[in-house]
């Protein structure tokens, strides 16, 4: 029985009524690892034949739920990989000897994942699902166990990035696919940047018509976005879109003139461009019908500005600037006028109803940072120097800088993931409290859809275990070694192209 909902920290039973055998496997085949478990080596047998899916008479969500009976069939095909139907999830068996039970306290079948949403039921069948075991002869056990399970923390989340190389729609599935079998629940999709456009705007089609590496290959539909956003909720994962700005914007440039500030040599224009420009009203009315679509397309409650990495040279080679910087006050400060450009793009996005995220370059530059939400710490050395100034100011914390995995090189193994503290700074529950979560980082230099899988699995699990688990309960790597390489084992039975982790092998080996 797994019972899910809002409020109640509620329980996942397994009670089976089958014969009693005995076997190895327990709690310690889930990653990440349940919050609280007690797992005994009774077990149970499994057969497709018999098994499926109900929900339970009290549940508050029954069939017709979209989410619940979308997970029913995935979970069933997934624990039974070799079975080519998933008629048992509908109940067709004669003999019903297993019945895995599920009752929703309080359900919302129909809408998407937000901020406070329940993970009970979707990571609850994740769970279920990593429980079942075959033995050496093909057949399927469960463990009789008790699991109360909650993540740590609750924004668990994976940048793609998809403009320094386009990424076909079928390569974001498939990563939504293996988030969801490690509980991550959000993705964050840095869907432009300078190398292209690929986001198909209706209110600027030129933006990717002209910006995107190919107009008509390299895109992202407007349907192309809704599948992304409908697919991701079946399993329960937000998708926070960023439109980073006002630097890594070279490509908005190419379909929309004037919107990026033209850089000058020699007292004359020189023919490049900078960052957006701030100085001008047009840039303020492009940025807010951008945004209102983006709103809209995008359900999710927040969204993400960007706001890093902005090189001044150019605005400060810019005579219309430096006269826009006198008039507004902000002498030769050019953090000022950014801090100025950002403030807008906040008031915008709040205006419609969003909570806005940027980069911690926008939280160092700030002096008003009232006007800030949640603050994005990505720079290397002291991020929990940053972390805690950040919670200081009473802003909320996602942290990145200590999973970059889209970089190669023999220091990226996953134990340097897994041995990140994101609490230990010196600082009150309550500012502890505003570290909501933490994301891996798979930036596009170097990645594309030929070597994405290997490069995110199975080391973003790792990540992803600090991020849902009980730190206490997974400190150790030796501890947690054996059990990754065993979920590891589990992506490729799923499909996903897990990189090995070291020397071993898997029970059943694939290609
Ligand atoms: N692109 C954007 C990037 C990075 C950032 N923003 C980045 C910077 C340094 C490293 C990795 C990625 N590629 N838009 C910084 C948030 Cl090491």
């Amino acid at each position: 029985m797994i019972t899910c909902g809002r409020y109640i920290r509620s329980i996942l039973y397994l009670l089976l009524l089958i014969s009693v055998q005995f076997g190895p496997h327990a709690v310690e085949g889930v990653w990440p690892l349940p919050q609280a478990f007690t797992s005994s080596p009774e077990r149970y047998p499994v057969n497709s034949q018999d098994f499926y899916f109900v929900y339970g008479r009290q549940s508050a969500a029954q069939q017709g739920c979209s989410v619940l009976d979308t997970a029913f069939k995935r979970y069933f095909s997934l624990i039974f990989p070799d079975h080519n139907s998933a008629d048992g999830v509908l109940g067709f068996s004669k003999r019903k000897l297993f019945i895995a039970e599920i009752s929703v306290d309080h359900g919302d079948c129909e809408g998407y994942p937000n901020e406070d949403s329940s993970e009970r039921c979707n990571t609850g069948l994740e769970t279920f699902s990593q429980l079942v075991y075959q033995d050496d002869f093909g057949s399927y056990f469960v463990n009789k166990t008790e699991i109360d399970d909650f993540p740590r923390f609750q924004f668990r989340g994976i940048l793609l990035d998809t403009s320094r190389h386009f990424l076909p729609v079928q390569a974001i599935l498939k990563t939504l696919d293996a988030m969801a079998y490690s509980k991550f629940n959000v993705f964050h999709w840095h869907i432009v940047d300078d190398p292209s456009f690929p986001y198909q705007s209706s209110t600027f089609p030129d933006l990717s018509s002209k910006g995107a590496f190919h107009p008509m290959t390299h895109i992202y539909t407007q349907s192309d976005v809704r599948r992304v956003i409908s697919y991701a909720r079946l399993w329960g994962i937000r998708v926070l879109p960023e439109f980073d700005s006002p630097g890594h914007t070279t490509s908005w440039g190419k379909g929309q003139p004037g919107l990026l500030t033209p850089c000058y040599k020699g007292g004359t224009p020189s023919g490049t461009f900078g960052p957006v420009n701030p100085a001008l009203p047009s840039t303020y009315r492009f940025m807010a019908r951008l945004f209102k679509e983006v709103s809209s397309v995008f359900p999710d409650s927040y969204v993400h500005l960007g706001g890093d990495e902005v090189d001044f040279h150019c605005w400060r080679s810019n005579p219309d600037v430096r006269v826009f910087m006198q008039k507004m006050g902000f002498g030769g400060d050019f953090t000022k006028l950014e801090a100025f450009y950002i403030e807008n793009i906040v008031n915008i996005t709040s205006a419609l109803n969003k909570t806005s995220i940027v980069w911690q370059d926008v939280f160092d530059y700030h002096e008003r940072r009232t006007s800030l939400s949640v603050v994005e710490v990505w720079r290397a050395g002291c991020y929990l120097c940053e972390v805690r100034r950040v919670v200081k100011a009473g802003l909320r914390v996602i942290l990145a800088s200590p999973w970059y995995l889209d970089q190669p090189g023999p220091t990226h193994n996953w134990a340097r993931y897994y041995t990140v503290w994101p609490l230990a700074f010196k600082g009150s529950e309550e500012q502890k409290k505003l570290v909501i979560g933490g994301e891996v980082c798979m930036w596009g230099e170097y990645v594309d859809a030929t070597n994405l899988t290997p490069r995110l699995w199975p080391r973003a699990s790792a990540v992803a275990e600090r991020l849902w688990s009980d730190e206490k309960q997974t400190s150790s790597v030796d501890k947690a070694f054996p059990r990754l390489q065993d979920f590891r084992c589990k992506l490729l039975r799923r499909g996903i192209q897990a990189e090995p982790l070291y020397v071993g092998h898997c029970k059943h080996e694939y290609q």
